[in-house]
């Protein structure tokens, strides 16, 4: 059976959570808590950067998340998570890449930095960038892609429902507010949503990373200056 690598605290993990759900796949879940234990050598072996997701299916396995879902649309096709239509499909990765590339990184700006802070206000403007081109793309669908739900929907609804919870009002992106409410009712999104708690946690863990990661950049430039 498919082995499945992830903690349901990851937005990451949690595209590909929703997609074996969504697509009926059964799999072996294997839950890994992040406090070390991705850096234990057997899951080295399987990952060597040390990040869930993973999947291992028939003993194939596959790293990076927008890699895994392009792995199981080809080997477990239906439902189909992508349209066939070059521009359909050319929507549904600008939508992937705009999620993952544009909004992610700035989520963690707004959980890291304090409110008050140029860094936040910065993360808010582009994130509204974001949100308008978003929501060019849906227009007046129910999904991305129209009628059909699609790996777009997938990757974007594990990260847009949450703005509001952070500050980013999506008041004036009224489809995008409807698309939230639509998806987060399927009951993928329900078997998978992060209770408040989880949410807290969640939130702790992002800022302990972001410190973690500045100690030891600083560190590294000291260690270049003294060269
Ligand atoms: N680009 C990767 C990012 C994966 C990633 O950053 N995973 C985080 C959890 S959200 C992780 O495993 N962090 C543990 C670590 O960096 O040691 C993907 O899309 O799969």
């Amino acid at each position: 059976m498919l082995k499945f690598y992830y903690t349901p605290l990851s937005p990451n993990a949690r595209r590909v959570w929703i997609t074996l759900l969504e697509k009926g796949i059964e799999f072996e879940p294997i839950i890994l808590k992040l406090n070390g234990d991705q850096f234990q050598a057997d899951f080295l072996e399987i990952n060597p950067f040390h990040h869930i997701p993973v999947i291992v299916d028939d003993g194939f396995k596959v790293i990076e998340s927008l890699a895994i879902l392009d792995y199981l649309e080809s080997k477990y096709p239906t439902p189909s998570l992508l349209p066939n239509d070059a521009q359909a499909l050319a929507k549904v990765r600008m939508v992937q890449m705009v999620t993952a590339n544009e909004l992610f990184p700035k989520i963690i700006s707004l959980i890291a930095e304090s409110p008050e802070s140029p860094q936040f206000g910065k993360a808010v403007e582009h994130i509204n960038i974001g949100l308008k081109f978003l929501s060019e793309i849906i227009g007046d669908r129910t999904f991305f892609s129209g009628e059909q739900l699609t790996l777009a929907d997938i990757v974007a609804g594990t990260v847009i429902p949450f703005l509001p919870n952070l500050g980013v009002s999506l008041d004036d992106y009224p489809q995008l507010k409807n698309w939230c409410e639509q998806i987060n009712q399927r009951p993928a999104w329900q078997k998978t949503k992060l209770n408040d708690a989880d949410f807290e946690e969640f939130k702790r863990r992002v800022r302990f990373l972001v410190r973690l990661r500045r100690r030891e950049m600083n560190r590294d430039n000291q260690a270049d200056e003294h060269k």
